[in-house]
């Protein structure tokens, strides 16, 4: 069967002879003949296996053989590979890779899928919502656990490190794991209820794996890696070296994920992520600050999501400029089997980090019962005040 690689591609070449330039430099062939070739390696030639003149789509078909089972390096090296530099492709995009099944199953997957993820925060029935520490460096670790704490008496399932801490010296791993865990136990005994702290073990690999285990020996419930700046292998690593959720986040991803003509769709992304062991991943919020194409967004869902040669699902997390007044237009198109995270949006309350938790909370409530925020705000003050701040708006809306 293959991989089945969906590109866009505009060239002066016809689509038939722009698929099959990507076949051949992608598997046994190069820009001329070669004495070297034997007759036997056919097997291994990639071949175009439908175009689509009116849309500029071109699906070519990598027999299985031509790939290392378990391995995306190897899996991008070939349907992600050369053929973007290729001076006869003008522009050329990935936007979707259908696995075989051989493939597919060579991987490990979440550990954590959906269900048990909802099953450790109690969200059976309601998306979970999360926040990020703000600011996104800076803060100590006790400061931080702190924060974690208010966010966590505000009803928050999820607690992050931003993309952009790690371990400096300002705020070390090894002192924060324990700091913010310290705090959300002392929640939990005051609320009953478990907030997941996703600490960001982003590193190369060894030194990620490394700070994984420590995490999980500290009492941690969640890790988070940077996918794309660490790689697919780190994130693989991790999600295997340890018995935790994994929460992805997709840094850098917009370098190539952007232009509509020219890059790597979500959509391969969302899927090599939950192939690697992601339990969730960011993939953009409807209305927020990131540029999203509604889409795309859509797609990557449901490539996370969808029944799939029994891989767990994935959690897609609506982060990016969020706020209680975006929760409804945002949780509309991602449903109840989603994550939904505001940063800025909880710590930028008036009333400070709780009460912004409680207006998100309030927000998902209000969309889970179909009744208006400005309904529900009349006799919710956290939510109100939030509205009063941000209103309904959005920095972009897609
Ligand atoms: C959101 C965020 C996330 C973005 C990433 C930030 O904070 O923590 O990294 O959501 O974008 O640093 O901007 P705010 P995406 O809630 O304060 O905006 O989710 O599109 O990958
Ligand atoms: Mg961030």
């Amino acid at each position: 069967m293959g991989l089945n690689c969906e590109y866009y591609v505009e060239s002066d070449m016809s689509l038939e002879k722009a698929g099959e330039t990507i076949g051949l430099e992608e598997s046994t062939g190069t820009w001329t003949e070669v004495e070297t070739k034997p007759n036997d390696i056919e097997y291994l030639t990639a071949k175009v296996s439908s175009v689509d003149e009116e849309n500029n789509l071109v699906v070519v078909e990598f027999p299985d053989e031509l790939f290392e089972e378990n391995n995306i390096p190897q899996i991008l090296s070939v349907v992600a590979g050369n053929l973007f530099g290729l001076s006869s492709l003008k522009n050329v995009r990935l936007k979707d890779i259908s696995f075989s099944e051989e493939i597919a199953k060579s991987f490990p997957g979440p550990r954590y899928g959906i269900n048990d993820i909802k099953k450790i925060v109690g969200a059976e029935n309601r998306p979970l919502f999360g926040t990020i520490i703000k600011p996104k460096v800076g803060l100590p670790p006790k400061k931080t656990a702190k924060v974690a704490y208010e966010a966590a008496m505000g009803g928050v399932d999820l607690v992050k490190d931003d993309e952009t801490l790690t371990s400096q010296e300002f705020n070390l791993i090894e002192d924060r794991i324990s700091e913010v865990m310290e705090e959300l136990d002392k929640a939990k005994e005051e609320t009953g209820h478990e907030t997941l702290y996703a600490c960001n073990v982003t590193a190369d690999n060894k030194e990620a794996v490394e700070r994984a285990k420590l995490v999980e020996e500290s009492g941690g419930n969640m890790v988070m890696v940077d996918v794309i700046t660490s790689g697919f292998s780190t994130l693989k690593a991790v999600s295997e070296a340890v018995d935790l959720p994994v929460h992805v986040h997709r840094a850098m991803h917009a370098a190539f994920t952007r232009k509509r003509k020219h890059g790597i769709s979500m959509v391969p992304v969302s899927k090599l992520v939950r192939l690697a062991g992601g339990s969730q991943l960011h993939t953009g919020s409807y209305h927020g600050k990131m540029h999203g194409e509604k889409k795309e967004i859509t797609k990557s869902k449901r490539a996370l999501r969808d029944e799939w040669f029994n891989h767990k699902p994935a959690l897609p997390v609506a982060s990016g400029g969020i706020h209680p007044g975006l929760v409804a237009k945002n949780l509309n198109y991602y449903g109840k089997n989603s994550v939904i995270q505001a940063g800025g949006g909880i710590h930028g309350h008036p009333d400070g980090t709780r009460e912004g938790a409680k207006a998100m909370k309030q927000a998902i409530i209000a969309w889970k019962e179909d009744i208006s925020l400005e309904e529900y705000s009349k006799n919710h003050r956290a939510l109100a005040k939030a509205l009063e701040r941000w209103g309904e708006r959005a920095e972009y809306d897609y």
